[in-house]
């Protein structure tokens, strides 16, 4: 015997409380499972509404208006692009990296965060693009409060801010992190400066003087690799090359400094940290070339080491 209709949808609806996206999705499928098989009648109603959820819930994961938003942290730093609509930040996105995401002269192109991973001196970093904050956007204006949550768990902001656009938006998006108690490494990044005009950094740096300002263009190589540069001293982080049987690897390892030669051997194995006797270090931290050193020197960024066991 089934379960009154009437009991049937009032547990499905206290299923679904809190449920949001593609857990509701799951769960209003699992109801539907649940649900006697009837063409007709209240069964088969509950049946249609049931599936007229999973529309909303797709429809409605599809604009911002969640209090989290979960962005899955990839690659030794995560750095947000941050700024007003329509000023170039997936355009950047675009060109620091290999996904291939709508760009428009117009606001609101970007609706979600959008994380893409970019090599920078042979480090992968995870980039953000967060959709355009808007004033008001600390107290939930245009599902503000989501967008600034993912901001609490990166480790650096680039602001974005258009060169040939009045300063005071990058105040107002600023303002609002600020408002939101966040306080992370930052710096500006002065976009579609193809566009921008001899005095807009000038301006720019009036309102945020405790920034350093990049002038970036899409069209322009340099610029972007001034903005790999950037983004890089924002994380914090230095670049160390293994070295071993006189062969020096390619791909560096990224650390938090201070770290010693007893962090590194470390990062490659916990048993090559017990038994090294030390290292021989080649670069900024080293006296001279191949330098000995013991376990509890500090490397530098750019240095190449050798673990000796
Ligand atoms: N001339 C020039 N145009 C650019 C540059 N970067 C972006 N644009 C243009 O600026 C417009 C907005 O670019 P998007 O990358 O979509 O900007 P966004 O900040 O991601 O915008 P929303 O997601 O809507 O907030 C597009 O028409 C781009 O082609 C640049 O360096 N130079
Ligand atoms: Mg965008």
């Amino acid at each position: 015997m089934p379960m009154p209709h009437r009991t049937f949808a009032a547990l499905a609806k206290r299923r679904l409380v809190g449920k949001e996206g593609r857990e509701r999705i799951r769960e209003v499928r699992n109801l539907l499972a649940e649900l006697p098989d009837y063409k007709n009648g209240p069964y088969a109603d509950l049946r249609k509404s049931l599936l007229a959820e999973i529309e909303d819930a797709r429809v409605r994961s599809s604009a911002v208006h969640r209090d989290s938003i979960a962005v899955r942290r990839e690659g030794a730093a995560q750095v947000a692009l941050v700024g007003p609509p329509n000023v170039g930040k997936s355009s950047i996105l675009q060109a620091l990296s290999e996904i291939q995401i709508k760009t428009g002269d117009y606001a609101f192109t970007t609706l979600r965060p959008v994380p893409a991973l970019t090599r920078i001196g042979g480090v992968l970093v995870q980039l953000v693009e967060i959709p355009g904050l808007i004033e008001g956007a600390a107290d939930d204006r245009g599902g503000g409060r989501a967008l600034l949550g993912v901001l609490r768990s990166v480790d650096a902001i680039v602001f974005c801010a258009r060169g040939d656009e009045d300063p005071s938006l990058l105040g107002i998006v600023r303002g609002e992190v600020v408002a939101a108690g966040i306080d992370k490494p930052a710096a500006i990044a002065m976009t579609r400066a193809d566009e921008a005009d001899p005095d807009a950094a000038t301006r720019l740096r009036a309102i945020a003087p405790d920034l350093p300002i990049v002038a970036v263009s899409v069209l322009d190589e340099r610029s972007l690799d001034e903005l790999r540069e950037t983004i890089w001293a924002l994380t914090g982080l230095i670049r160390v090359r293994l070295r071993s049987n006189g062969v020096t690897e390619d791909e560096p390892l990224a650390l938090h400094p201070p770290a010693t030669v007893d962090v590194v051997a470390d990062a490659v194995h916990h048993d090559l940290a017990a038994s090294s006797s030390g290292a021989r270090v080649w670069g900024p931290s080293a006296k001279f070339d191949g330098q000995r050193v013991g376990r509890d020197h500090e490397v530098l960024d750019g240095d190449v080491v050798e673990i000796l066991r």
